[in-house]
């Protein structure tokens, strides 16, 4: 199978406009990347790590102004303005080309430009889908050999000669004030200048997999969604599949790859931050990871908090912004060893104690899920696995109580809905503060999120048992601003809780919020947590829910006549309940 007629007429049509030197097809063979490596060793723009306790890793040091996604700068192009929603950012399609185009003009003179057909999901699954993309910067291409399916693999998968999203990507002068990223779900098209970090350049990930694929998703009846996806099983060695929405930056990795603090407990990863949602001829969900790779937030991970991560960037690991020891090895906040002396911080500066922090806090690691020691077996099931429950969790210091359960389908959509967070390093601008993240999808609905509502809403009936909805917060805070949850490991807690309820076995109240476990059903054996702190993080209180709830009718006001009706009538219920 070769290249279609089309996708040679568009990167032919790319290469009159940016004018590279040479045009490269990527294979996604190892002797490609190595080469890749090799000429990113010569030009700086990677750093060799201690190839005897790191084999295979390096360090990429960004631009400074270029470390997280800069969603002001994001863009969804639809004809119609409403289409986008008052959600997202919006520009005429017409308009977004001739403003940025000329960014593009003569943007690649002088270097090579490479061509990417990748595939996302599984070979061979009729979920999976193929994008070919175009890029200036090697680094992209060294990581999109990690983070996608990347050859002949894709192009094998193309059902028609137009059957790939169209990514064209340029570095341009990496300044803030060059740099767009836009969508043109219409034409299955993206285009991305200025920037070379992660979501807003490799685009793979959050530009097809979740924007342009929310679109396609909502077109033909499936699900895409920023979600992990893991299999938990207990200890007959039953598996139960869930999935969960959490913000950037908010547990995702984290949670799919926990290592249980319960005995006979065990999770297994799948996904680690989207999720491709499909219903099956049975009315069963079932869900592929579109990713091959984690690109994982580097900050806290450790020991302790996930040893299976610090295992797996043992080895063929790229990091981004991460700070380096004298012997040549990555070094980040709270990875569980005190910063060594001559640390270099994540800008190449020589690092002082008690400064700014060594390792950028969105640095990151890009490594491949193989490589995870909880890699479920069933990662690469063409056909998904089935979804029992989904999770919503979002950053939370108050009001959010550490899980509960919906009544229903159209709860739980309107829960998912009701979704706000605290803000984090993932993009750029003010970390902590609270803002609505609808089922964690705000920067990532690539179309008018009051459609996106319905569009779950429709999901439900078409299912034999819809999968239980939670919500769940892992990071409520006492008054003195310390977490009243241990977290990570100790999640699978919850998460037994979780699977008892699909089960129909766990225990809980009916509270106006939803279900609520009771102390007792939660399996707290050799967690010393006193009574007083669970209770507080399962409190809530019906003030501060009845304000939220206010807050939350003024976010749906601008969607208008396009909010579903029964995301209106929930919210009205909840408030009903609550006595409001
Ligand atoms: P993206 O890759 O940006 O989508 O992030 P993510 O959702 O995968 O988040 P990740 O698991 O990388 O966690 C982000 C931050 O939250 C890290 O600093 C973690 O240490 C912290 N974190 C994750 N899980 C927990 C938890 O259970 N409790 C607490 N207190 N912090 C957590
Ligand atoms: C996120 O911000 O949700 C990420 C990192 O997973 S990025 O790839 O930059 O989007
Ligand atoms: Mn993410």
């Amino acid at each position: 199978m070769s290249v279609t007629a089309m996708a040679e007429r568009w990167v032919d049509e790319v290469a009159r406009l940016t004018r590279p030197a040479e045009v490269i097809w990527a294979d996604g063979t190892r002797q490609e990347y190595d080469g890749l490596v090799a000429d990113m060793l010569r030009d700086g723009t990677l750093i060799e790590m201690n190839q005897l306790s790191y084999p295979g890793c390096y360090l990429h040091r960004s631009h400074p102004q270029d470390v997280a996604r800069t969603e002001q700068l994001t863009f969804i192009c639809t004809r119609s303005k409403d289409d986008a929603g008052p959600t997202n950012n919006w520009m005429a399609p017409a308009e977004a080309k001739e403003r940025v185009g000329g960014l593009f003009r003569g943007s690649m003179r002088g270097r090579r430009m490479f061509v990417i057909p990748y595939l996302m999901g599984p070979r061979g699954s009729p979920m999976s889908r193929v994008g070919i993309m175009v890029t200036d910067s090697p680094y992209v291409v060294a990581s999109m050999h990690i983070m996608t399916r990347v050859g002949r693999v894709a192009l094998e998968q193309m059902r028609s000669p137009d059957d790939f999203v169209a990514g064209l990507h340029s570095l341009g002068d990496l300044s803030p004030e060059r740099r767009f990223i836009l969508h043109f779900p219409e034409e299955k098209l993206i285009w991305s200048v200025g920037s070379g970090y992660g979501g807003n350049a490799l685009l793979g990930k959050k530009c097809h997999a979740l924007r342009i694929a929310s679109w396609q998703a909502r077109e033909e009846g499936w699900m895409a969604e920023h979600m992990l996806i893991l299999g938990l099983e207990d200890p007959e060695g039953r598996v139960t599949y869930l999935a969960a929405a959490m913000p950037s930056a908010s547990g995702k990795t984290n949670l799919s790859m926990l290592v249980s603090a319960l005995p006979g407990w065990r999770a297994w990863t799948v996904g680690d931050d989207i999720a491709w949602i499909s219903v099956d001829g049975q009315g069963q969900l079932r869900a592929i990871n579109p990713e091959r790779g984690f690109f994982g937030v580097a900050p806290s991970t450790s020991g302790r908090t996930n040893p299976n991560a610090t295992a797996m960037v043992r080895s063929n690991t790229i990091f981004t912004n991460v700070a380096l020891t004298p012997g040549g090895e990555p070094w980040w906040e709270d990875m569980g060893t005190d910063p060594p002396p001559g640390l270099v911080d994540w800008q190449g500066q020589p690092w002082r104690p008690g400064g700014a922090p060594a390792a950028h806090p969105n640095s990151r690691f890009t490594a491949p899920v193989s490589q995870c020691p909880s890699v479920s077996p069933a990662w690469e099931d063409p056909q998904g696995v089935p979804i029992s429950g989904f999770i919503f969790g979002s950053r939370r210091s108050r009001v959010i109580p550490l899980v509960f359960e919906a009544f229903d389908w159209q709860h739980g959509v309107f829960l998912g809905s009701a979704m706000s967070t605290e803000t984090t390093a993932a993009i750029t601008g003010q970390v902590g503060v609270v803002r609505r993240d609808p089922m964690a999808m705000i920067p990532f609905c690539g179309y008018n999120m009051a459609d996106y509502f319905s569009h779950w809403l429709s999901i439900g009936p078409r299912l034999a048992k819809p999968p239980k909805i939670f919500r769940v917060n892992w990071f409520r805070r006492d008054d003195g601003g310390r977490f009243l949850w241990p977290g990570y490991g100790e999640n699978v807690r919850v998460l037994r809780w979780i699977v008892e309820r699909i089960r129909g076995t766990g225990t809980a109240v009916e509270t106006p919020l939803g279900f609520l476990p009771t102390p007792e059903a939660l399996d707290l054996s050799g967690l010393d947590l006193p009574r007083e702190r669970l209770a507080q993080a399962l409190a809530w209180d019906r003030g501060e829910w009845i304000a939220a709830l206010g807050d939350l009718g003024a976010f749906y006001e601008p969607f208008g006549e396009r909010l579903p009706a029964s995301i209106r009538e929930e919210l009205h219920r909840m408030i009903r309940r609550l006595g409001g």
